[in-house]
Formats: structure tokens, sequence, C-alpha cells
């Protein structure tokens, strides 16, 4: 066992150095920026915000893109439902392919609202799957409709990964569910200028073991994913006003965190604009906060506002720059920096981010000071079977100097796809983290898809909480030994619409946490589009 004396001991939950305090609902960003500390037992685990996140990564809107397509700059290829494999989208277009690619492979995004049916024309004879009739139907004069949707389902068995009344991650805690999900769209273009569009959802748990507590966003009976309109107002510019879910860069800081059941979503306006070597995106709004057996709202308590651009006018590489700003009313707020390069040079790929935060919190006073910053760099193995790619990274994210009373250097994650980096099982948010990591990504087929990811843990700041996302736990100051994880995941694309995903993880608890286990985590996903 280890020693627990209590001057040493940080009784925390995730949320907690996060500042357990106000969150925003699961789709809200966890408030990174409160210093306040909760003790392990009265956090309410069922409250972690943000916890799944998805796979999905896809980036900056593609250059000479439909208006309509956010579809990624980078097609970062997709490894889960949503996972991506990195392909520079300026390089030469990938191995010469002897039959040409199936259309319908690409017509589904991360984003529904960024689907693309428009192959689905008059003269087109290719393969054909199920919903396909619905798509791209003509309407009025000019008007297209196209309406689909998704089931998923996916089956979680999960060791030490608590989720259990007055349990944390590490401690005695096993549990078996199915999270049961559906989506619905309807894609509405009226003409060349207007397009409507709008999207639901219904979320649910199945379970056996009644000690399990369902995690917030798992649930959502009935609700808005997306309800906006578009307008054309010149060559270059759309606006966006409604309900819609948000998407930035590899979604390290935006996302609409596919992995949750429940998906994150946003109320308000955005501008989207494209030119020859810029896209520059706009917006303000305010976070919507899931409620399971109500219709889910926006936060008005929350702004959430930005201005993001690319830059292509590179070759083989795009660059992503960027400000994000987040108030919180009575409790801060805070403005992220941040920029992004990504791009190829022959077989070497390389993604770099890297962002600083300025503000205030208004609770304690204390100016935040905080930074984020990941390097990594990646290789094809073109020599090699089963065409691996191999990425070296590392992710560091400041944490709070307990010396500094009038600072505040915890970086604020804001709305990530936090499931995706920083280990699958969930138990280290982007804040008070060093992480170096490595990946590899092969494909032994066409249709399969198996990827390695290892990450080593450890604290920035050793007496000061790391995080966690969906799996909060109990962690021992003194000690930057968070752990070890390794990640693996298997992904069968059946067809273009329908697929089948294996995951399981590990971490090995290093001896900075206070707990009896290690975590365990397998997972089936089934997702079928139509
Ligand atoms: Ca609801
Ligand atoms: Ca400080």
């Amino acid at each position: 066992m280890r020693k627990t004396s209590f001057p040493s001991t940080l009784l925390l939950m995730a949320t907690v150095a996060a500042g357990a305090a106000p969150t925003f609902g699961q789709t809200g960003a966890p408030d990174l920026t409160t210093s306040s500390r909760t003790s392990v037992m009265s956090a309410p685990v069922e409250t972690i915000t943000d916890l799944g996140q998805a796979f999905p990564m896809e980036a900056a809107p593609v250059a000479n893109a439909p208006v309509y397509s956010e579809a990624p700059a980078y097609s970062l290829q997709e490894l889960a439902p949503e996972y991506e494999v990195y392909q520079p989208a300026t390089a030469p277009a990938a191995a010469p392919k002897k039959d040409t690619p199936n259309p319908a492979a690409k017509a589904f995004n991360v984003l529904f609202y960024a689907n693309d049916f428009s192959y689905l024309n008059d003269s087109y004879d290719g393969p054909r799957y199920l919903g396909d009739n619905w798509k791209n139907m003509p309407v009025g004069r000019n008007g297209r409709l196209s309406i689909g949707g998704e089931t998923r389902y996916r089956y979680h068995s999960e060791r030490g990964m608590g989720s259990q009344a007055g349990q944390l991650g590490f401690q005695d805690t096993e549990n078996d569910f199915g999270l049961t999900r559906l989506r619905l769209f309807a894609d509405y273009k009226v003409n060349d200028r207007i397009r409507l569009f709008a999207e639901g959802i219904y979320a649910d748990v199945v379970h056996s073991n009644d000690e399990f507590i369902p995690r917030g966003i798992d649930r959502n009976y009935g609700d808005i994913l997306n309800l906006f309109a578009d307008v054309k107002i010149s060559d270059n510019t759309t606006v966006r006003v409604g309900r819609q879910e948000l998407l930035f860069g590899a979604q390290r800081l935006v996302s609409p965190l596919d992995w949750a059941n429940t998906r994150r979503t946003f109320d308000g306006v955005r501008t989207i604009s494209k030119y020859d070597d810029w896209n520059v995106d706009a917006f303000w709004t305010q976070p919507v906060q899931v409620v399971r057996n109500e219709l889910d709202q926006g936060n008005s308590d929350v702004g959430f506002y930005g201005l993001y651009s690319t830059y292509k006018g590179m070759e083989n590489a795009n660059l992503d720059l960027y400000y994000l700003g987040l108030d919180f009313d009575q409790n801060f707020s805070v403005n992220t920096f941040g920029s992004r390069l990504y791009g190829n040079r022959g077989d070497w790929l390389y993604d770099c981010e890297g962002s600083i935060q300025t503000g205030t919190n208004s609770v304690t006073g204390a100016d935040i000071e905080a930074y984020a910053m990941t390097a990594g760099i990646g290789r094809k193995l073109k020599n090699m079977s089963w065409n691996p790619q191999l990425w070296f990274y590392y992710d560091y994210a400041s944490g709070d100097q307990p010396g500094t009373i009038n600072r505040f250097e915890g970086f604020n994650q804001l709305f990530p796809l936090a499931h995706k980096y920083l280990g699958f099982i969930d138990a280290v948010a982007r804040q008070n983290i060093s992480a170096p990591n490595v990946q590899l990504v092969m494909n032994p087929t066409k249709k399969l898809k198996l990827l390695f990811w290892y990450h080593n843990f450890s604290a920035v700041q050793a007496n000061q909480i790391i995080p966690g996302v969906a799996v909060p736990s109990a962690q021992q100051a003194g000690s930057e030994d968070f752990g070890n994880e390794l990640d693996f995941i298997a992904n069968l694309n059946i067809n273009p619409r329908n697929s089948l995903l294996v995951g399981y993880s590990h971490l090995w608890r290093g001896d900075r946490i206070i707990g009896d286990t290690d975590a365990d985590f397998f997972y089936l996903q089934v997702t079928r589009r139509f």
C-alpha cells in the first residue's frame, strides 16, 4: 500500500483541480481555472464533464471545398468511426488506385452537416447503400433534400474506472454496460444561397449492475444537436445562425465530442469565409448543457467565441492561427491564443500546436497565465507491410504553481476531444501534464485498421492534481509519476456505411495514484449509417 499521510496527500477528483465548481454540464468544458479543491468523497463522479470525446479529428476546411462542406482539409483518414490517420491533403494522391475510389467512402463526415452526397446524382451508377434513395432529392425548383442518420451501439467493460457511488478511478469497481444512440438529420439546400439543417439525437444506457452510475453525457432522451440556417451573403462568406456543433483543428480544444453518447453542441452564430489562401471563421456561442429528460438549452452564463483561421498557401503544410475566448460569468474569463502547423515533407509528417492563455479568475482574483503545446513527428514506413505510420508526440500543459497565489497557471482545455488524446481510459485531461507518447497505425487490409498508442504521464507540478476526464482519481502530492497507458484499437469498415470497432486499454498506475488497482477498459462498437 502506498503512504497517504494527510498533509502530503491530495484528495481530489478530476474536475476538481479543475474546480469541481461550476461546470457547464456535460457538454461544457470543466472549469479548469478555479483552484478550489474538493475531497474525494464529495466528488460527484457523475457530474464529471467532458467525458467522452470521440476519435474524430478532422481538420480545417478544404481549399475549394463546397461552401457547405467542412470536409477535412487534411482528410485525416478514419480509424474508429471517426479516427483519422494523417494524410496530408496536398500530398500527391496516395497510392495509384487500380479501381476508382468509391465516392460513398467520403460522403459521411464527423459533422453530419458537412456530409456530402452530391455524388448521388442522376448519372451515378456506382455502389449504393441503405438510405441513398433519401439523399440529394430534388425539391421545388432548385432545392435538394438529404435525410439520413446513424445508429451506434457500444459495449463497455470497465475495471477500476469509477462510476460507482463514492468510487474513483483505480479503486475496486467493475461496470459492464451498453450505450445506445440514434441520430437523424435533414439537410435542405433551398437554393445556392440558403440552406436549413436539422439533426436530433436519442441516447441511452443499458446496464444490469445496480452500483453503476451512468455518466452525465451518456443519456439524452430526445434532443436537438443542430438546428441552423446558412445564408450565403457573398461569394466568400456564409453566415450560420442557430444551434450548431463546432469542430476546429485537431480538436484539441474544440470538438463535438463524438465519443460521448450525446455529443456536444452550441447555440449561436458563426461566419464561414473562404479565400484563396485563407479560411477564416468567427463565432459567438453559448455551450448547450445536456439534461437527459428535458430539452437542452444554451447556458446564458457562458460565452464562447473566437476567430479560427487556416492559411493554405504553403506547399504540403497548413497553418492554423486562432483566438478563443471563454467567459463564465461569476467565475472566470480566459483568452486562448494559439497556432498549429501540420503537414509533410515526403514521408515525414508533423503536427505541432501551441497555445497560451491569459485572463482572470473572478472568484480568487488571480490572473491566468497558462500554456500548452503538442509536438508530433511521424513517418510513413512505406517499405513495410501493412503500411505502418509511426508517430512520436510530446504533450505538455501547464499546472498551477502553488507558490503564486495571485496567478493561476493551470491550462484550461476548453471543449476538447479529450478522449482521443492522453489515453482512451480518460484519466488525464490537458492540465498539469507532461506526456511523451508513441503511436503506430497499420492497415493490414483496405478495410481493417489497427492502432497502438503508448503514453507516459507525469505531473508538471507534483503538488497539484492532474485532472481526469471521465475517470477522476485520488493522487498523492510529491510524486510526479501518474503511470503509463497502452491503447489498442481495431476498426473494421465493413462497408462505407457500417463499421465495427474493438478496443482495449490498460493503465499501469504510478506512485502518484492512490488506489487498489490498475484500470482496464474493453469496448466494442457497432456503427451503422444510412
Ligand atoms: Ca435533453
Ligand atoms: Ca499559482
